[in-house]
């Protein structure tokens, strides 16, 4: 009675999709109020720090989860503390390893896909499944849908869908395992999708196992999602299903009541990290800090995958043109986390080298500034030459001589583990950029990811983004990218390429997106060397930009945001149509199917076949007004432009206050 239809929506987060998971609660939230409830693993320190436990708000949960405790599990329950407050369920994985040979088990016997035991996320997300059970224990026939996202959730799909558990799933992927490791391998992915030997390939990188948790879980999804057009191709290669929907991901978008503040903070972030600058390259600060230009690359450290190759190559170009041609600096910031032992020495010197003349300038200031009070009460303009007295010169002297290094400004700020061997020190002793006097373009490389509580730099990412000139991503493997979205909705230009979701999302909606600061570096029909030099090209024209220009341009790029918030990606979905056919084949298969492991995937493909012309009539009709719900909630909503959609949401909102105010 009391189980509304639809009566949740769990989610289940693992790994680098956290973002897409945290922003889009809110707008959810806002959709399904207390009928949605995200779930994952459960972690003690973030628990206590994130999350407010509390009592499930329906009974019917409550019932659900003592029925798992009751077995052995321990589950928690509360508020996510983030925009949105969502509901979460988090289960304990350790608590239920006893119980893993049998969920292992049941894996195999369903679909003959083998664990090893050495493998520990694979056996983690094995034991995650258990969580999928709470539907079936909450009674009366609930109405389900569950939303799946990688294949670390892949075990929790596939039981329940043997099992019959009476949901209608959603599998998204934001990335294809295989795609992401044969780039990092240097295959050339793009031009050989078609001819790649999966299984081959799969088993070669000893992943065997996770692929086909993958791509089981794919196939046995209702609706398989991924979040842009470009995985959509490779996934249809990688995993031989064609997504049925592109959900592109969004942000929350925070406006401004007034166009200039986001530029004021531009302006208070960017003084911050030229203090910074101040202390890294003491005694070596012959470039003027006005004329220079920070820009950034950020992310996990996958090298060419987020394109570092490419970007240190363009910049020893860059380096030699602005050198010949331009009176420009610029700091280039790598902020990718690699393992390392602390700060270095020389770093940590840097600041305290910056603090001290800092202290210094301060002490003579406050003596020069009382002398010079005192003349002028006397009706006397003071004499310059006797206004600092000897010792005034001397602790100056003394500083100045402390700024004095035998050694070049530190290209990294950490003590590398791997030094001689890691790819982007490597390069930069390849390519020469020492941070040496006459280098017009410096490096800066911090492995570790920003904090506020840092002693050297403490910023966090999204104030050292609004600081910074212009974030450089130049990905060769990147499902979405959100390092460039959330540069464009603070109104910082950014570089992306065309083998990004990203930058073929903004390449379809904008007619002209480098003059709204959105530069898409050609990757898919150029050489290397070619996109090289047209990445070269984009940042020495960039530096050739006025200050005002520069201005006129970020407030442009600030104007995309719109584009890429939850309030508007959340809703309209640029997608394909599938119809209701296709969902009860997809029926037939989870029910039926059973994929085979070990003899690859042919033998299941036909059994499917087999299934879905003979069996067209056992699939539930629960499940499948589910499906067609899904169906039309993604699909039938057609491609409006942003102010449409805007202008409905006040219609709706309007009316929804009026009606607020009558009831009330
Ligand atoms: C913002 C501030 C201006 C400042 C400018 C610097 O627009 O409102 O006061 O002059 O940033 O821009 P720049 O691109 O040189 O960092
Ligand atoms: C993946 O994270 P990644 O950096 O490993 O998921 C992200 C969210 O969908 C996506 O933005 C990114 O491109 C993928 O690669």
């Amino acid at each position: 009675g009391e189980l509304s239809f639809p009566f949740t929506l769990p989610e289940l987060a693992v790994g680098g999709i956290y973002t897409v998971i945290q922003t889009k609660a809110k707008i959810t939230a806002d959709e399904w109020g207390e009928n949605y409830y995200m779930m994952g693993p459960y972690f003690e320190h973030n628990f206590k720090t994130q999350v407010e436990g509390c009592e499930p708000p329906n009974p019917a949960i409550r019932k659900a989860m003592d029925s798992l405790i009751h077995n052995g599990c321990q589950v928690h329950f509360g508020r996510w503390l983030i925009e949105g407050s969502p509901y979460v369920i988090l289960f304990d994985i350790g608590s239920a390893a006893w119980n893993l040979d049998r969920w292992k088990g049941d894996l195999w016997q369903t679909c003959n896909i083998g664990l090893p035991y050495h493998d520990r996320e694979a056996n983690d997300s094995a034991s995650l499944n258990v969580l999928f059970q709470l539907t079936d224990h909450l009674g009366d026939k609930p109405n389900v849908i569950s939303h799946f996202h990688e294949w670390q959730a892949g075990p929790g799909l596939i039981l329940s869908r043997s099992r019959k558990i009476p949901m209608a799933t959603v599998f998204t992927t934001h990335a294809t395992l295989l795609g992401r490791y044969l780039c990092a391998g240097n295959a050339d992915f793009y031009n050989n999708l078609d001819k790649f030997s999966i299984d081959k390939e799969a088993g070669e990188r000893q992943i065997y196992h996770r692929y086909c948790l993958e791509r089981a879980a794919v196939h046995c999804a209702h609706v398989f999602t991924t979040v842009s057009q470009i995985t959509a191709v490779e996934a249809n290669h990688m995993l031989h299903r064609k997504p049925d929907v592109v959900t592109p991901n969004g942000l929350n978008v925070k406006k401004f009541s007034a166009m200039h503040e986001f530029q004021n903070l531009h302006s208070t972030k960017k003084t911050r990290i030229q203090e910074f600058v101040r202390g890294h390259f003491y005694g070596h600060l012959d470039f003027n800090l006005d004329k220079t230009l920070f820009f950034f690359i950020a992310g996990r450290y996958e090298f060419s995958n987020k394109g570092a190759d490419i970007f240190l190559e363009s910049l020893s170009r860059l380096n030699y043109l602005l050198r010949v041609r331009n009176d420009v600096t610029v700091v280039v910031f790598f902020i990718m986390p690699a393992k390392t032992n602390n700060f270095n020495v020389e770093s940590l010197k840097g600041q305290a080298v910056r603090k001290q003349l800092w202290d210094t300038a301060q002490t003579v200031k406050e003596k020069f500034g009382k002398k010079l009070y005192d003349a002028l009460l006397k009706g006397q303009i003071p004499d310059m030459n006797s206004i600092l007295d000897r010792d005034d010169f001397t602790i100056m002297k003394r500083a100045i001589y402390a700024t004095q290094r035998h050694s070049l400004p530190p290209v990294t700020t950490h003590n590398m583990l791997d030094d001689s061997t890691d790819p982007i020190l490597s390069n930069v002793r390849r390519i020469g950029l020492f941070n040496s006097r006459n280098d017009r373009v410096k490096i800066i490389f911090h492995p570790e990811f920003l904090s506020s509580t840092s002693p050297l730099l403490p910023m966090d990412y999204e104030d050292f983004v609004r600081g910074c000139h212009l974030g450089v991503f130049p990905s060769y493997y990147e499902p979405w990218g959100y390092t460039p979205g959330e540069c464009t909705v603070m109104g910082i230009p950014s570089v992306t390429t065309n083998l990004s979701g990203f930058g073929c999302f903004m390449e379809e909606h904008i007619s002209d997106p480098a003059a709204y600061g959105i530069y898409i570096v050609d990757r898919r029909f150029r050489s290397p060397e070619e996109s090289c030099n047209q990445l070269t090209q984009f940042m020495f024209s960039f530096c050739q930009q006025s200050r005002r220009q520069r201005i006129i341009q970020r407030n442009r790029t600030e104007r995309l945001s719109d584009l890429l918030d939850w309030r508007y990606l959340g809703r309209v979905c640029f997608c394909s149509t599938r119809n209701k056919q296709l969902f009860d084949e997809r029926e037939n298969i989870a029910h039926s199917g059973r994929p085979s492991a070990s003899t690859g995937w042919g033998e299941w493909k036909e059994e499917r076949e087999k299934n879905s012309r003979q069996q067209k009539t056992t699939t539930s009709s629960r499940n499948i007004g589910q499906v067609n719900w899904i169906l039309e909630v993604y699909s039938s909503r057609p491609r409006i432009p942003v102010e449409k959609y805007r202008e409905r949401e006040t219609e709706r909102r309007k009316h929804n206050y009026r009606r607020g105010k009558t009831q009330s």
